[in-house]
């Protein structure tokens, strides 16, 4: 249990309806107490109920408040938790955190009363982390996994892999420790069945941390083609305002633009690029170098081609250019007469009709993206949890030592030596849920949270 009894302001700030000043501490109770003048105090209050009352200092009611107790340990952080509910104004709400300070609280530093969750076993560190993930989350599907991950589905079957990983180990172990006892020795075929049935199942964790992040942290979306086929009007339309130049002249757009929109379940960090062409002018130029260099990085180009005009060699350039990435063939102006014919390479590639002018047709951008990624089959998988980058290294630092592990066992060396290799996969499983994790890291992540978290 920690010593100091914390409190802050757990709302945003601004004018609202109500505002919520939480404490949390072995004095949470007493403190408030201090302040809160109802018809009876709130250490005689039952836990998990609401007393109305009156939040009074030095000799001033500061506002009419209704208070919860929620008694240790079923709390949120585990400790004694006063939440006091008062009107939403940003000044009666400092005065209210200011009153319960000068009372004996102190400032909580951002992400404290998670971290106090953490450290009190309320939650594990992957669970932690997914309630930032839920704070932070911009779109449906965000949402839904952060939630799937602080009901534990990321936890369960981290530890569920670290019992296995121990239990081979503790045989491992048994044999060194009495080679010349009678002790049934572990098969290496079971062995090397468990280990590879382990490394299957990681690396299907690990293609899921791909589809976490790109959840999370949005598509990022590369917007490519020839000058003038409609890029900066596409990316005016999916974020409905004018952020891009749009004219009739060729070479608009020389600099990336960027915007992040929401597209259907998902958020795309969308990328409008210089128009690529072969005979442009220098600064053209070095824009249209960008816009290669931004393609390297994309996780899905949408290549417009204006339907008006003819298909041509710049456009073929352009398509292998992108052969190796996920992309969308947008075919812009369905308004104007349709002259394009699509190379037999180009059909092959998924094709979205639409006017970005007209802005007709986008929501079947939304559809063809989320086929795509097929991202309506994480949302709805019961079990899916956003896997993140730092879970995605402790991921592949445990399949490093369980290969290592396998080629022991294949190279027909002692089985015991193996158990360097288990005990370095259990470290890094560990560090997943933060059984085996440094302080640094423990701060590190309760740093990114808001205060009052
Ligand atoms: N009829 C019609 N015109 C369109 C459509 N989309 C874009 N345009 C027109 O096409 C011209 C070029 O549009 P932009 O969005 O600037 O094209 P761009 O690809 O960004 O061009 P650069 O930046 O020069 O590479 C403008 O005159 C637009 O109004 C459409 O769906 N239908
Ligand atoms: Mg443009």
């Amino acid at each position: 249990m920690r010593e100091t009894t914390i409190a802050a302001i757990a709302t945003p700030l601004g004018e609202g309806g109500i505002a919520v000043i939480r404490v949390s501490g072995p004095k949470a109770v007493e403190i408030c107490d201090r302040v809160f003048a109802g018809k009876k105090s709130l250490s005689e209050a039952a836990t998990h109920t609401l007393s109305y009352g009156h939040i009074t200092y030095d000799g001033k009611v500061l506002d009419e408040v209704l208070a919860a107790v929620m008694r240790a340990p079923r709390s949120f952080t585990g400790e004694d938790v006063v939440e006091i509910s008062c009107h939403g104004g940003s000044f009666v709400t400092r005065s209210v955190l200011s009153a319960v300070i000068a009372s004996g609280a102190v400032m909580a530093s951002p992400g404290e009363f998670t971290k106090r969750a953490f450290l009190n076993g309320k939650l594990d560190l992957s669970q932690a982390e997914a309630v930032i993930d839920l704070i932070q989350a911009e779109s449906d599907a965000a949402v839904s996994l952060s939630v799937n991950q602080l009901k534990g589905k990321l936890s369960l079957p981290i530890s569920q892999h670290r019992e296995k990983i121990l239990h081979l180990a503790a045989s491992l172990d048994v044999m060194a420790d009495f080679p010349d006892e009678d002790v049934e020795e572990t098969p290496d075929d079971t062995v090397k069945a468990t280990l590879t049935e382990l490394l299957s199942s990681l690396q299907a964790m690990k293609n899921q941390a791909e589809q976490g992040r790109l959840i999370r942290d949005g598509i990022n979306t590369v917007i490519v083609g020839k000058p003038n086929v409609g890029k900066s009007s596409l990316l005016n339309a999916l974020s409905g305002t004018d952020r891009a130049l749009v004219t009739q002249q060729a070479g608009t757009t020389r600099d990336v633009i960027e915007e992040r929109v929401r597209l259907g379940e998902v958020c795309l960090n969308l990328f409008d690029t210089a128009g690529i062409r072969n005979d442009a002018e220098t600064i053209e130029e070095m824009g249209i170098r960008k816009a290669k260099e931004y393609l390297e990085k994309a996780d899905l180009v949408f290549f417009v081609i204006d339907l008006s005009r003819p298909f041509e060699p710049e456009d073929q350039e352009i398509l292998s250019l992108i052969q190796e990435k996920k992309t969308i063939i947008v075919l812009n102006k369905t308004d104007l007469k349709q002259v394009a014919v699509l190379p037999e390479m180009a059909k092959a590639l998924p094709q979205v009709f639409l006017s970005a002018k007209k802005n007709e047709g986008i929501d079947r951008l939304a559809q063809g993206v989320e086929e795509l990624f097929s991202l309506g089959q994480i949302t709805q998988k019961q079990d899916a949890a956003i896997v993140n980058l730092r879970h995605k290294q402790a991921i592949a630092e445990a399949e490093l030592c369980l290969l290592h592990a396998l080629d022991t066992l294949e190279a027909g060396m002692p089985l015991d030596l193996m158990s360097v290799d288990l005990r370095g996969a259990l470290e890094a499983l560990g560090t997943i849920t933060g059984q085996t994790v440094s302080d640094e890291i423990v701060d590190e992540i309760f740093s990114r949270f808001c205060l009052g978290k």
